[in-house]
């Protein structure tokens, strides 16, 4: 589940039903048979040594849908169980000599056009596997294998991003040779995948200039989650006003060392600064 809008994958361990309201007028018998499928490392342990103690002499009437202590304690269990998992991929990725990369952006930003872009010009100079994760389609994956990476398609349904989990059994199938580029091109959105470790070294933002110098100061989480801004698209600047010095200025205000590369991943025009980016990330950087 998602930690930010409540989204919940198709196959997600999770039963939405276990958040619904509750009123705090009810009885509390707390049977609990747990036939729901949600995950059960969540630090609070039935029968009710959760963190409020029930005696009910809480300050506020209880006016409000009772969700949110409930929430907060089934998210925080949530983001503990995905970070225990994306240690064990980035332990995994380390022990390969694999640099991993999280590429983040909103929908149609570029990231899979710059993917196969990459793999043409990288092809001779590393194996690179591909993670997808789009809600639906394997239309992206489908894309890289025509570009000559293979890639395994992961689809999260009404999900938002994509979780350690599922990129641990999406590693486990492309069993990554040493020294490999894995590439995890997350679900378009800027706001969940930001909350989200893969397991990756770095997430790197996709932001195009179509999208407006304003998206740092928007979506300030997932900019300053990220440690490289790949600003595509620009083949396009001459028909548009955007302001390439203001949208870095703005990146930089909500995350300073922010580093800010300008490609196109249409004509190729800046992606020799990005791989050098990649090569000096091999170099332990
Ligand atoms: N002009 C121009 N168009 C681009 C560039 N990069 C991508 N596009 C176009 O932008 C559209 C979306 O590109 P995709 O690569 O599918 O974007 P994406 O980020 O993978 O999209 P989602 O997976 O849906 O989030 C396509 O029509 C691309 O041809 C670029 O550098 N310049
Ligand atoms: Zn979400
Ligand atoms: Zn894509």
């Amino acid at each position: 589940m998602c930690a930010t809008c409540g989204c919940v994958a198709d196959d997600a361990p999770i039963d939405a039903s276990a958040l619904g309201d509750h009123s705090h007028d009810h009885s509390h018998d707390h049977r609990h048979d747990h036939s729901h499928g949600h995950l059960h490392d969540h630090p609070h342990d039935h029968p009710h040594d959760h963190p409020h103690d029930h005696s009910h002499d809480h300050p506020h009437d209880h006016s409000h849908d009772g969700q949110t202590l409930r929430e907060l304690t089934l998210q925080t269990a949530i983001l503990a169980k995905n970070d225990r998992i994306a240690e064990r991929v980035r332990r995994h990725f380390r022990q390969q000599n694999v640099l991993a990369l999280n590429l983040v952006s909103s929908p149609g930003a570029g990231k899979t056009t710059l993917l196969e872009r990459m793999i043409g010009d990288l092809r001779n100079e590393r194996t690179i596997l591909v993670v997808e994760g789009d809600q639906a389609t394997s239309a992206d994956a489908d894309r890289i294998e025509r570009a000559g990476a293979r890639a395994v398609q992961i689809n999260t349904g009404t999900g938002c991003h994509l979780d350690a989990a599922m990129v641990e059994g999406a590693v486990r199938a492309l069993e990554p040779t040493q020294d490999a580029l894995v590439l995890i091109e997350n679900v378009g959105n800027l706001v969940c995948p930001a909350l989200f470790d893969l397991g990756e070294h770095a997430k790197v933002v996709v932001a195009s200039v179509t999208e407006g110098e304003d998206k740092p100061l928007k979506y300030p989480h997932m900019f300053r989650a990220s440690s490289l801004v790949l600003l595509n698209k620009i083949d396009l600047l001459p028909h548009l006003s955007f302001d390439v010095a203001r949208f870095v200025a703005n990146a930089k205000l909500v995350h300073p060392h922010l580093e800010v590369l300008a490609v196109s991943a249409l004509t190729g025009a800046g992606l020799e600064a990005w791989y050098a980016w990649l090569r000096s990330r091999d170099a332990g950087a």
